[in-house]
């Protein structure tokens, strides 16, 4: 543990981690331009929960809009942030996560994003012109973060060799559909090279929704888990997106897709921000397997339940707790 004072001189302890190890070169790289990536996205999903996408369209533009945008949002000062909320869920959060006691070395804004375009007026914690100019920014990627997410899903139906094709990514392209859209900041931690540890910026856990796409700039820091118990790296990539199974998606394929245990450690130098688009199913919609993916005789792992109640059991639980285990049969 290591105690941290902040400006507001609140002091808050914070877990710290082993040092980041070298660079992880196992991670799958699916080349959506690629004729029969379907089957190298479901090996992936299987193996690690975990992958990264390249040439996947998405103009730079776009994605470097919104990044000068969080930059901006997160080089206010700390007053005109916290007009943004509480980050309790949705808002302004600054070192806490969620509401039962995590705490890590980062600042967000979360946003609950739906199929219709947010106003700028949702933003009004913003003065104008950047309420607009965040507003038109957040609403470009997320609907970016739509189609990729889609063509994604569809793919791997498509591997899956399940039908319809569009039997995921319905569940998330839904005018219900429960997606977030997150934007981390983690400073640097300038009390990091005296240490001789790191410190953690976002805590382990695995993700609630479907599918999680992640895209950084290229400052280290994400960790993933892997099957044989260790922590790896993952070598930061500004122009692909990295996916990751969420613990629904595990369900919908009854556990043949694994979600991924992953974290974040602050970097010592260098700032590292992050915009994960979450892409979660309606609130009412029941989670269980595909019966076109289970076998003959084959059981559910799971109890069955809706999305809703998932994700309400979710929010009552600190992020390294296993939720999905007390849905288990
Ligand atoms: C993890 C994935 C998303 O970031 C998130 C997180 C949420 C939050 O920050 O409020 C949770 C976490 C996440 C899972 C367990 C609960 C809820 C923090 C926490 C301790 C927005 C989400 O949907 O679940």
């Amino acid at each position: 543990m290591v105690v941290l004072t902040n400006t507001t001189l609140e002091r808050i302890t914070l877990p710290v981690a082993p040092k980041p190890s070298t660079y992880f070169s196992g991670i799958p790289v699916i080349n959506l331009a690629q004729p029969g990536s379907e089957t190298l996205l479901v090996r992936a999903c299987e193996e690690l929960g975990f992958f990264k996408v390249t040439n996947h369209g998405i103009p730079m533009e776009l994605i470097a809009r919104l990044e000068e945008e969080a930059v901006k949002f997160f080089s206010l000062a700390q007053v005109e942030k916290e007009r943004a909320g509480t980050g309790n869920p949705l808002g302004y959060g600054n070192k806490t996560i969620g509401h039962n006691g995590d705490v890590g070395w980062v600042e967000y804004l979360l946003f609950d994003v739906t199929s219709k375009p947010m106003s700028h007026t949702a933003l009004a914690f913003l003065e104008e012109p950047s309420a607009s100019s965040l507003c038109s920014a957040l609403n470009e990627y997320v609907s970016a973060m739509r189609k990729l997410v889609c063509e994604v899903l569809e793919l791997m139906a498509e591997g899956l060799r399940v039908q319809p094709r569009n039997i995921l990514s319905k569940l998330v392209m839904d005018e219900e559909s429960d997606s977030i859209l997150r934007l981390n900041h983690y400073p640097p931690c300038p009390h990091l090279p005296e240490l001789d540890s790191s410190l953690t910026g976002f805590g382990e856990h695995t993700d609630p929704q479907i599918i999680s796409i992640l895209r950084s700039n290229n400052t280290s820091g994400l960790q993933i888990y892997l099957r044989d118990g260790s922590w790896v790296t993952v070598p930061p990539d500004q122009d692909s997106f990295f996916i990751n199974v969420g613990d629904s998606l595990q369900v919908l394929t009854n556990g043949r897709f694994r979600s991924v245990k992953h974290r974040v450690l602050a970097h010592g130098l260098k700032s590292r921000v992050s915009m994960i688009y979450f892409g979660g199913p309606p609130s009412g919609e029941r989670l269980a397997p595909l019966p076109l993916l289970m076998g003959e005789g084959e059981e559910s792992l799971y109890r069955e339940f809706t999305w809703c109640e998932y994700k309400s059991f979710a929010h009552g639980t600190r992020l390294t707790d296993n939720r999905l285990g007390q849905f288990q049969r």
